[in-house]
């Protein structure tokens, strides 16, 4: 069974965590767009992002909408296009991170502070320092108690104009048989504000330890959420252009990580984009879909599943098109 969660207005891109007892989202609120439709993600216009939490459990319980947590007019950097945020508690603070374009329209990566896990949210004066591309999950580790941050995606995403960090004169994307280009992993610093070190590459590797070419349809493309079962660290991602949620599992935060299969075969519309948390014992995926909007691939709307693993840790495939709509 599928649950479509906040039939009210079109948002995306979920991530969710448990606060205080509480499922809390932090989704993409998507906004009417004519006549843009391009690779380069033009349609995707964002420019505001409310909080979404849950009474109880997420199949049935209440939705509460609170509001406008966070507006790119109160951000003093900002260009255009506020996409996938996620946010990270830590001693009693919230950490708002969210991928905006700049005046010089190059995605960066800001952070915002609230008291509270529904905001409002108050954006530090400029972008995390060495930041670049979109798509934010964090990772708060139970293992070694640091904060992990995933970033990154291709096309619009602008991944493909960086390499070792760095800029690159013309952008590069890989072809073929070569390797596919890596999401990001970074630790945070102390603080929460900064990275504290380099970002590296998080590799998606096949069983005898390869890279997935740039041509295999289950590479990763965006979308990266980490979540940790039985101990093991669980990647999954958007393949992108061949519109599948895929995962790979590894033993630590950066990888390397094995590729495993399929979570979420296509949905209607063109992206697709989850996370995935516990709640209560049991699993459930979060992610969006274009079917209330007849297909519009910048409207979509938010929905939730049950999520299971079989008794190796593999994740069951679920049908996008399936029940529940
Ligand atoms: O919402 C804009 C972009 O669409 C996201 O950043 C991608 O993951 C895709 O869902």
């Amino acid at each position: 069974m599928k649950r479509y969660l906040f039939p009210d207005d079109y948002m995306a891109d979920p991530s969710a965590h448990v606060f205080n007892g509480r499922i809390y989202i932090y989704p993409s609120h998507d906004w009417e767009c004519e006549n843009v439709e391009n690779d380069n993600g033009d349609q995707y216009v964002m420019k505001d992002m409310h909080v979404l939490s849950i009474d109880g459990d997420p199949m049935t319980g209440k939705v509460t909408d609170h509001g406008k947590a966070l507006d790119i007019a109160d951000v003093p950097w900002a260009g255009r296009q506020l996409w996938d945020c996620d946010c990270a508690e830590k001693d009693g603070k919230y950490y708002l991170y969210f991928p905006l374009k700049d005046k010089n329209d190059i995605f960066r990566i800001g952070v915002a502070v609230a008291d509270r896990p529904e905001g409002p949210f108050v954006a530090e004066p400029d972008p995390i320092r060495g930041s670049y591309s979109m798509d934010i999950c964090v990772l708060h580790d139970d293992t070694d108690g640091e904060y992990y941050l995933y970033f990154g995606g291709l096309w619009g995403g602008q991944l493909q104009r960086y390499r070792d960090n760095k800029a690159l004169e013309a952008a590069y994307l890989p072809e073929g048989a070569e390797p596919s280009l890596p999401s990001r992993c970074v630790r945070l610093s102390k603080d929460m504000l900064q990275f504290a070190e380099e970002p590296r590459p998080v590799q998606v590797v096949d069983a005898e330890g390869k890279p997935l070419r740039a041509d295999d349809p289950h590479r990763f493309f965006e979308a990266s959420w980490v979540h940790k079962y039985n101990g093991k660290y669980y990647f999954s991602y958007s393949t992108g252009d061949s519109h599948l949620l895929c995962y790979a599992v590894g033993d630590n935060p950066y990888g390397p990580f094995t590729y495993q299969g399929v979570i979420l075969t296509p949905v209607t519309g063109w992206t697709t984009h989850h996370c995935i948390i516990e709640y209560d014992g049991k699993w459930y995926l979060f992610h969006h879909d274009s079917k209330p909007s007849g297909g519009k691939s910048w409207l979509r709307s938010l929905k939730v599943c049950e999520l299971t693993y079989d008794e190796n840790g593999h994740i069951h495939t679920i049908d996008g098109e399936g029940n529940g709509e």
